[in-house]
């Protein structure tokens, strides 16, 4: 990407007291005005002395300093340190940026892995293409001891996916002469000229991905139930003593008096007279009379209806009351456990573990 260098800035990168600020005053003393105020050293106590980003213009340079991370007072995480130079470089009018990363040949471990992958935890996976390393206060070490030093940034340069020639020696301190200085200059100068600046719009905030990340979560989180138990109604059937009327057949006697044709006559006289007067008086009167009738010619008596009492039976209908047993829906209380929808967790819930992935990435983007 091809850019006017006004509008491209130097981001300086890497531990706390590595020589950023003391590698902005060597440029400004070799180069920019002297009236220009001087970025601030720290004593060697790892204590960063440098809280803000600040940019120092500088010949064709636009240096960010800032803190480092790893200062001994723990003041500044990588992406509060990006996210006040990205403040900073917003309000200079800068359109692309390229990052110096710092690193002290003194250290007896090598940080170069971490820098960069707290660089793309603060800016994201593109700055990492815009990356150069400055191999500091070579003039602290023998040049042994500089050699193996220079061998292992550049296994990490290998491993994190850039090329080995990204890489300068510096000394801050303990000049032969000035020319020595200025062909430190031009050499930082030459190899800048192959880094390509990374467009400051693409550099991605660490908190913006957070945001993202947490409602892409927040979006995708499974929906949580729980067991809630309620008391409700439930209908059974259950059964119940009535009394109903059953109708019962019963036969019934009663008396009738019936009618009954009795032929007049002999036989008729001789009832009359038997009931009247008993049998036997009945027979000896009767045989009399008989004669008295063959010898006079008397006339048979008449017909006569005589009513006798019959007991008859009849059918006759009744009601018995009866204790039956009859089904109803009958209501009971239960308490049933019932499955309930849990509310979904708020984006902010996934905060943390967002912010946790992220950085996780970023270290892996670094190191595979
Ligand atoms: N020997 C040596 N010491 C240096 C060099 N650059 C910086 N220092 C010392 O390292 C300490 C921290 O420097 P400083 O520029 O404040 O580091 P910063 O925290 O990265 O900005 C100071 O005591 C400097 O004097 C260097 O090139 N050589
Ligand atoms: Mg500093």
């Amino acid at each position: 990407m091809r850019c006017d260098p006004k509008t491209v800035a130097q981001i300086l990168w890497g531990p706390s007291q590595v020589g950023k600020s003391s590698f902005v005053n060597l440029l400004l003393d070799q180069r920019g005005d002297q009236h220009m105020a001087r970025a601030l050293v720290g004593t060697g106590n790892g204590q960063s002395v440098t809280t803000d980003a600040c940019l120092y213009q500088v010949s064709r340079f636009n240096l960010a300093d800032m803190g480092g991370y790893g200062d001994t007072l723990l003041r500044f995480t990588p992406d509060e340190m990006a996210a006040r130079a990205s403040v900073k470089l917003a309000g200079e009018s800068i359109s692309a940026v390229q990052v110096l990363l710092f690193e002290s040949v003194c250290n007896d471990t090598m940080n170069v892995l971490i820098s960069l992958a707290k660089l793309v935890e603060g800016f994201g996976e593109k700055v990492v293409n815009s990356v150069l390393v400055v191999a500091t206060k070579t003039d602290a070490v023998s040049e042994r001891r500089l050699n193996q030093r220079l061998e292992v940034i550049k296994e990490a340069l290998q491993k994190a996916g850039i090329p080995q020639d990204r890489l300068v020696l510096w000394r801050n301190e303990d000049f032969e002469d000035d020319d020595t200085v200025e062909r430190q200059i031009q050499e930082l100068e030459d190899a800048l000229s192959y880094v390509s600046p990374v467009r400051f719009d693409h550099l991605q905030n660490l908190n913006t991905r957070i945001t993202e990340r947490a409602q892409e979560l927040c979006d995708n989180q499974e929906t949580l139930y729980k067991d809630v138990e309620t008391n409700l109604l439930e209908s059974y059937v259950g059964q119940e003593a009535c009394t109903i009327q059953v109708p019962v057949i019963e036969q019934q006697e009663y008396t009738e008096s019936v009618p009954r044709v009795v032929e007049g006559g002999i036989g008729h006289i001789v009832d009359d007279i038997s009931e009247a007067h008993g049998r036997g008086f009945a027979i000896t009167a009767s045989v009399l009379t008989l004669g008295l009738i063959n010898l006079y010619g008397v006339r048979r008596n008449p017909d006569k209806i005589v009513h006798y009492d019959v007991v008859k039976t009849k059918d006759v209908i009744s009601l018995r009351e009866e204790v039956r047993l009859r089904n109803v829906t009958k209501y009971h209380q239960v308490t049933r456990s019932k499955k309930v929808e849990l509310e979904p967790f708020p984006v902010e819930h996934f905060s943390l573990e967002a912010r946790r992935q992220i950085i996780l990435e970023a270290a892996s983007a670094i190191t595979g």
